[in-house]
């Protein structure tokens, strides 16, 4: 044991030679401590004894060591099912596990976080999570959805957190005609004062889900009734799926909207309209270190190994370096330009209120600096990602020098769908060795976090709104 570990755990060589105030604990004295330690412990173990013969007379049999509650440890996540897809999904779960869903219905970004937030969710009561496909919002309504899966690697993912993670197509057939009555909570109606109804979902029309609705109490909100934070915390949430709680908050379901069933939410399988606001601790808490759902789950959300390869790919002509040799390091931009963003420039000029290109570049100097600094290293390459349209704006990128994937001569959306840009350019803001991102943007804020966390790089935002927001 090195000196300094041994000192660290109270030994300490120099009580070798013990002074005359230490003689009580030389060998010649150690016959009678020991005799004294010796009784002590008999004495000990005769109460323990005791005692635990008396509390066992007392309360109730000793618990099982099997708690019916947990996941089964499963090698393969289907085997969290009874089989193949069914027609019904009630005939594919097993009776000894629970399950959780919930729905999205937002940008991709917030989408994949609010599946990060129900896979925490189903983590912390020990239910196995069953997830949906991904839907089309920015991208064009008509898009058609894709796989989690064909994203996200789901068996490294339920492998590292330790649980199944299914999807819908596991669970039930995705050409199945049944419609399944299913009861659940309504998150949403409890924690915004805006809509009276339930979030909407397009669980109907993707799984022939015909949902019947309970409210769920207003105490779910962080602040109830408050209009401007529809924030409820994940506990708040898991109480609803314990008796206690569950029995508390019971109220009249509301009818579904095919079968006009009532019915109250599931114990099985345990459902909730959205859960896009929700925290451990504080609102928007992916853009905080402590985001349990970032470091229990989404960082565990890595690119499938097909998704890397076709981004790398991107990344190998666009260097122009051989197909075969490595990618070299660089720092990519996001640059959230479109409409949804632009509505709160207010009355400042586009030009005024989104970054200029000498802005970005002060940035990318500053993470150049950083990776120079904490790892000797420059990436000199750097990457243009943006929804912006205009093409002054890729001009002017390309007048700095700065690279940028060309989804139109790749003819990306042909090859592999209209999704594909957005997913190449995903993986490419998550892969390098920094990342320049826009505040208040979930998709740089992911990106960044994969960069910081993935990559060891760094993350950095700039500000925007008005021509000198980002000054520093
Ligand atoms: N292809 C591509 N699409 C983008 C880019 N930035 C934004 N988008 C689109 O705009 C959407 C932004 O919504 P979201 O992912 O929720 O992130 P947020 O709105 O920035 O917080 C993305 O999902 C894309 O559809 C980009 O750099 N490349
Ligand atoms: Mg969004």
């Amino acid at each position: 044991m090195p000196d300094s570990a041994a000192s660290l755990l109270g030994f300490d060589d120099r009580d070798k030679g013990l002074p005359a105030r230490l003689a009580r604990y030389r060998p010649s004295h150690w016959s009678r401590r020991r005799f004294l330690v010796a009784a002590g412990s008999v004495l000990a173990a005769l109460t323990i004894l005791a005692l635990s013969f008396y509390s066992f007379h007392q309360s109730p049999p000793p618990l099982t060591l099997v708690d019916e509650y947990l996941p089964p440890a499963h090698s393969n996540r289907l085997d969290a099912l009874v089989g193949p897809p069914t027609q019904k999904f009630r005939d594919n779960l097993r009776n000894d596990t629970q399950y959780m869903s919930s729905f999205i219905s937002a940008g991709w970004t917030n989408d994949v976080m609010t599946y990060g937030n129900l896979i925490y969710l189903a983590m912390i009561t020990q239910r196995v999570p069953i997830i949906g496909n991904f839907t089309p919002s920015h991208i064009g309504g008509d898009a058609g959805t894709v796989p989690f899966s064909e994203v996200f690697d789901i068996d490294y993912l339920s492998k590292a957190i330790g649980s199944p993670v299914l999807e819908w197509s596991d669970v039930k057939d995705p050409t199945s005609e049944e419609i399944d009555d299913l009861g659940c909570w309504s998150v949403w109606q409890a924690v915004q004062t805006r809509e009276s109804e339930p979030r909407f979902t397009n669980a109907l029309e993707l799984y022939g889900l015909d949902i019947s609705y309970t409210a769920g109490p207003l105490s779910l909100q962080k602040i109830p009734g408050y209009e401007h934070d529809p924030h409820a915390h994940f506990w708040s949430i898991a109480a609803l799926t314990y008796p206690s709680g569950r029995e508390a908050a019971l109220q009249p379901p509301q009818p579904s909207k095919v079968h006009g069933a009532l019915l109250p939410p599931d114990e099985q399988l345990a459902c909730f309209d959205y859960l896009y606001y929700v925290c451990a601790h504080q609102s928007f808490e992916y853009e905080y270190d402590l985001s349990p759902a970032w470091r229990f789950v989404v960082k565990n959300f890595r690119f499938t190994s097909r998704l890397q390869s076709i981004a790398e790919g991107y990344l190998k002509r666009m260097f122009g370096v051989p197909e075969d040799g490595p990618v070299p390091p660089y720092v990519a931009i996001h640059a959230r330009r479109a409409n949804d963003f632009s509505v709160y420039c207010g009355d400042v000029p586009r030009a005024d209120c989104f970054p200029t290109m000498n802005v970005y570049a002060r940035r990318i100097a500053e993470v150049q600096e950083d990776t120079r600094a904490r790892l000797g290293v420059v990436p000199e390459h750097v990457i243009m990602l943006s929804d912006e349209r205009d093409p002054g704006f890729w001009d002017a990128v390309r007048t700095m020098g700065w690279y940028t994937p060309d989804h139109t001569a790749e003819d990306t959306v042909a090859n592999y769908g209209r999704w594909y840009p957005l997913l190449i350019d995903a993986v490419i803001q998550a892969s390098g060795l920094g990342l320049v991102g826009t505040d208040r943007s979930t998709m740089s804020l992911l990106a960044g976090r994969r960069v910081q966390d993935w990559n060891g790089g760094v993350y950095l935002n700039v500000k925007w709104g008005t021509p000198h927001a980002d000054d520093h």
